[in-house]
Parts: structure tokens; C-alpha cells; sequence
């Protein structure tokens, strides 16, 4: 398994993007390495799991677009909540056109979401122009973006060359792009954080092309950061308790990897 630094330890180096910084601080901070997919349809839910998970989570992931209900409230009592239980508001947008078009898709429309999402995500596969069009909006509020290099469905086309030409990218654009949607380490840059969806502690998946690994796997074998788990955790009438089982199965993945 890959021995590596700490998460503190990544904060810290010069080469770190902020972004990538606060959010390794807070994963050393709270002791957690859970991003939940709070993927709800009823504004309300998504509130209840920011109020409950809060304290448990480094990341909060949306998907704005399935709320029935969303209004600006929504969106400003998340940033609240943010603030309080100390998590960052991940977008999983996957903006994936080209430039003009994704600069109002990121700060305009009905969601306006440069307004509260600290992390979005973008495909590589329009070229550079995405993200000259995402920059301008997000950096400037000190936002930043995740890559995605790999996918966790069955039968995904971001392997191989494309998943380095997205490594490329990245570090080509590494003033607003500070990691990557990937299911293993891809980059030996310690300050690039590597998120990986597609977990749960029983692996198969959802008849729907979702493939899934264990914690276990995903940080301590692939040497990925965060674990990100939708159903694994809502899909329990109590969410608390098995989000403090990710969170610990996480964490100790982690710390069986620093130790080698
Ligand atoms: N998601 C994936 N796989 C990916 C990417 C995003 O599953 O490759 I990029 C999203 C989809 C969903 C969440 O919002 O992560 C996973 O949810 P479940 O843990 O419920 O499968």
C-alpha cells in the first residue's frame, strides 16, 4: 500500500492550492475523510443531513439540479451550515462545455451556484476552454475545481491516455484546479486531492452501472483521500449511524496507510 504523507502535513506544503489547504486542515481538524452525496430530492432533507452529518463530514456534495424546491434560502442556510459544522459545499455539477457556455452555467441560471459551492467539478473532454471559462467565475472568490480523471460506472471511457491528458490539465491549470474525481491516486503531486464515488462497505453495485469498492480499498490500496458515499449511508432510515461507521472505516483506512 502507498505510504504518504499526512493530510496535515499536504496542507502545509507551498505548492498546495488554498482550496486543497483548508480542506486537508479540516480532515486532519475533525478526523474525516467522509464526503456524503446528499443526493435528495426535498430541500428540506438535504438541510436535515448538513444539521446531522455536519460534524462527521469534510465534504457535503449536491446535486442541486434534482431539488424539487431549491430556492436562494436553501442555498444560504447551506453556506451557514457549512460554516458552523466546518465542511466544504461540493457541486457535483460536471460542467462539461465549452467556455462561454459553462461561465454562465457556473455563476448564472436559477441555481447561481459560484454563490455557495466552494468545489465544483468539470469533464476534461472539451479541452482547456472549460476551465478558461469556470476560472474567472470561481477563482477570484477562491473557489476551486476537481477534474474528473475516472469515472466509477461500468463500462466509463476516462481511462488510459485520457485519465493522463486530464492529470495534464490539471496541472497545467493548478491556480483553480486542486484535484481530481478519480478511483485511485493519479497524480504523485501531494498537494492534488483525490476524490473517489462509487463506495460502500458492500461492494457489487446498483444494476444501474454503479461499480462499488470498500474504504478500505479506496484510501488505504488505491491510495485515493476522500471517500464519497451516497446510498451507502442514506439509504439507512438512520443516517447517523452509519455515516460514523464510514467516517471510522475512512479513517482508519488512512491511518493504516500513513503507518504503512
Ligand atoms: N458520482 C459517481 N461516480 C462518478 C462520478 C460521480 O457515483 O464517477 I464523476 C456521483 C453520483 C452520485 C454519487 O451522486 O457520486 C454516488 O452515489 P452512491 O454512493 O449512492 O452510488
Amino acid at each position: 500500500s502507498p505510504k504518504m504523507l499526512s493530510y496535515g502535513a499536504r496542507a502545509g506544503l507551498p505548492n498546495t492550492h488554498p482550496l486543497a489547504s483548508q480542506l486537508l486542515k479540516i480532515m486532519e481538524e475533525k478526523k474525516t475523510n467522509l464526503c456524503v452525496s446528499a443526493d435528495v430530492t426535498s430541500s428540506i432533507e438535504l438541510l436535515e443531513i448538513a444539521v446531522m452529518l455536519g460534524p462527521l463530514i469534510c465534504v457535503l456534495k449536491t446535486h442541486v439540479d434534482i431539488l424539487e424546491d431549491f430556492t436562494s434560502d436553501v442555498a444560504s442556510k447551506l453556506k451557514e451550515l457549512a460554516i458552523k459544522h466546518n465542511f466544504l459545499i461540493f457541486e457535483d455539477r460536471k460542467f462539461a462545455d465549452i467556455g462561454n457556455t459553462v461561465k454562465h452555467q457556473y455563476e448564472g441560471g436559477l441555481y447561481q451556484i459560484s454563490s455557495w459551492a466552494r468545489i465544483i467539478n468539470a469533464h476534461a473532454l472539451p479541452g482547456p476552454g472549460v476551465l478558461q471559462g469556470l476560472c474567472p467565475v470561481g477563482k477570484p472568490l477562491g473557489h476551486g475545481c476537481l477534474l474528473i480523471a475516472q469515472m466509477s460506472s461500468q463500462g466509463s471511457l476516462a481511462t488510459g491516455d485520457y485519465t493522463q491528458a486530464v492529470v495534464k490539465m490539471a496541472e497545467d491549470h493548478s491556480d483553480f484546479v486542486f484535484g481530481f474525481i478519480s478511483g485511485s491516486k493519479i497524480s504523485e503531486k501531494p498537494g492534488f486531492v483525490h476524490m473517489t464515488p462509487g463506495v460502500q462497505m458492500q461492494t457489487g453495485g446498483d444494476g444501474l452501472g454503479q461499480q462499488y469498492s470498500s474504504p478500505e480499498d479506496v484510501i488505504c490500496c488505491k491510495g485515493s483521500d476522500i471517500i464519497i458515499v451516497g446510498r451507502g449511508i442514506l439509504a439507512s432510515p438512520d443516517r447517523l449511524k452509519p455515516a460514523e461507521e464510514y467516517r471510522k472505516a475512512g479513517w482508519e483506512a488512512y491511518l493504516k496507510r500513513l503507518t504503512g
